[in-house]
């Protein structure tokens, strides 16, 4: 497929080129991410590629011994093959250093998921030196192979296409390759198609790229950095990104960067961000269309990915969620805003958002279990399910109790047992008349959500889960890597005109909202028992 003329579904914004004084910008903004450490060294690229090429080698054996035990003839054993393709930031060449490499492999059609890849394979990758922390995650929804390879965090899939020979040459943007396959291969196959798809629809491929490691950086610093809390992730930001790169097809980054702000502060949601059309349905899966799907009508902030079938990469995007984004496009807004009048330094728009100190309540949710692996699993559950808490609080109160969840695990390394804790922020709703004595009563929506989460199909002894309700004071210390409480307000003035933040720091001070939640006496003793360092109110 050729690059289309006019980039994307509407004609550009602008076809401006940089002026003198953005490539001035542009130029500070590069050092200013490579003085950050956002590019990995030439060792480790060299390293990757060679992991890659070892991987390739590995799959394609795997293939061929597979072909010969299956009791194909010579020639088929002869013409065995499987191919690897590369998704995610890799592929988008985004990575920085530590990240992982999402790796796809394809093979034919005899070699199946469930026995030759996650057992055969397995047992091969099990028995190699190179290979460590080998994690099978066979159930999931995109079922993936976890490991290390000499280092190198590898996030393997696989994809049995309808070929009996993979060829070497495949071309996986071709719609072909998801004839006769079964969902779990279409979504294997998904992650490549659309990383193939969005380089293909942006004019600029290294433009790109530079800004969305910067949008990357930015949503990382701001909190608003994860897929499974309802923020963004790679995926959605790539998609937001290249969209701003065919609005402004002649764009610098820097430019780039502060058109990103301009054009989300000011999208109306839910009208969807698109790269190209949504192409028919012509193989029968399902694609994100409003008007024939009731549930694509309920999604807040729709993002959709280019490659049949389309769908939205953001459904986990909550008006909670949404909130929280448009205020941090708000502030990124201000700061480009300011960084153009050269008012403010590129380091401004990076700074890291100070969470506990734009809120007077929290929510606490501790996860423990018995050991660090215990932990991983369990800790992965509840934070999947986190998302119906804050929606329930919110449905439950009317809207009128708003909750900020902070997509960001804090591990207490203080206790015997593996212990870890998410937080949310929690505010009255702006504008709205505080009766007297009102107060939120959460404890059933809590307890609901406990229950819930506690119906774990893995739940072993040991593992679990207390929602408490506790005042900025009470903060524990292991969230502040210092290990002490910040003293003063450190929220700076661009923070603060973030408008809730305000709000908040002024409910605080008049001392209203100081009973949110009322104390539940049978929690007392849990908390005894693990001691957690500071009184509160538990829920
Ligand atoms: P990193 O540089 O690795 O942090 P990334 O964009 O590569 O950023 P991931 O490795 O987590 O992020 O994900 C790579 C791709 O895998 C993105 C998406 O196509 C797919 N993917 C990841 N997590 C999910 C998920 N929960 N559901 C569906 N697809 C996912
Ligand atoms: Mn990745
Ligand atoms: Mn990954």
């Amino acid at each position: 497929q050729a690059v289309p003329k006019c980039h994307g579904v509407t004609q550009p914004i602008s076809l401006a080129g940089p002026c003198d004084a953005d490539v001035q910008r542009n130029k500070e903004l590069e050092k200013f991410l490579v003085d950050s450490g956002l590019y990995e060294s030439k060792e480790e690229s060299a390293k990757r590629e060679e992991v890659l090429c070892r991987i390739g080698q590995i799959v394609k054996d795997w293939v061929k011994q597979l072909t010969l035990i299956k009791g194909y003839t010579d020639q088929m054993v002869e013409d065995a093959n499987a191919v690897i393709f590369t998704f995610g930031s890799y592929r988008l060449g985004v990575h920085g250093p530590g990240a992982d490499i999402d790796t796809l492999c394809v093979g034919p059609c005899y070699v199946n998921r469930e026995e030759d890849f996650f057992y055969i394979l397995h047992n091969i990758l099990e028995e190699l030196e190179e290979v460590t922390e080998l994690q099978p995650v066979p159930d999931a929804h995109v079922p993936v192979m976890k490991f290390k390879f000499d280092g190198i965090s590898i996030d393997l899939l696989y994809a049995s296409i309808s070929h009996l020979v993979v060829p070497e040459d495949l071309d996986i943007s071709d719609v072909s390759v998801l004839y006769n396959v079964d969902e779990q291969t279409v979504r294997s196959l998904n992650g490549c198609r659309v990383a193939d798809q969005i380089l293909k629809l942006v004019p600029n491929i290294e433009n790109f790229r530079t800004a969305l490691r910067c949008l990357k950086f930015w949503a990382k610093r701001r909190g608003v950095y994860s897929n499974v809390t309802g923020f963004l992730g790679g995926v959605n930001l790539a998609l937001l990104v290249a969209r701003v790169c065919q609005l402004y097809p002649n764009a610098v980054p820097s430019m780039l960067l502060s058109r990103f702000f301009r054009v989300y502060t000011q999208w109306r949601w839910p009208n969807p961000v698109m790269l190209c059309g949504i192409e028919e349905d012509d193989l029968g899966c399902s694609v994100w269309d409003p008007r024939k799907n009731h549930r694509d009508r309920t999604h807040h902030m729709p993002i959709i990915t280019p490659a049949y079938p389309c769908m939205n990469s953001s459904y986990n995007v909550s008006t909670s969620t949404l909130r929280v984004m448009m205020e941090q496009f708000q502030f990124g807004n201000r700061v480009c805003e300011e960084i153009e009048l050269n008012k403010a330094q590129w380091s401004s728009l990076f700074e890291p958002y100070l969470f506990f100190e734009s809120y007077k309540n929290y929510l606490q949710v501790d996860i423990v279990a018995a050991d660090a692996d215990d932990l991983r699993t369990w800790k992965g559950w509840v934070e999947s399910r986190l998302r119906q808490l804050t929606l329930k609080i919110e449905r439950n109160t009317n809207g009128k109790l708003q909750c900020h969840p902070y997509p960001h695990e804090y591990v207490d390394t203080s206790k015997p047992c593996a212990h870890c804790a998410f937080f949310m922020g929690l505010q009255r709703k702006q504008g709205e008349i505080i009766q007297e004595g009102q107060q939120f009563d959460i404890r059933s929506t809590v307890d609901d959500f406990k229950h819930n989460v506690n119906m774990y199909m893995f739940w072993k002894p040991g593992m679990e889960i207390f929602v408490s309700h506790v005042h900025r004071r009470q903060i524990p210390l292991f969230v502040f890597p210092e290990g002490h409480r910040p003293r003063a307000s450190r929220v700076s003035a661009l923070q603060r005109s973030d408008g809730p933040n305000q709000e908040d720091v002024q409910n605080c001070r008049s001392g209203s909202g100081e009973r949110y939640l009322k104390r539940k006496n049978d929690l007392n003793r849990i908390e005894g028992e693990h001691g957690f360092p500071e009184k509160r109110r538990s829920i």
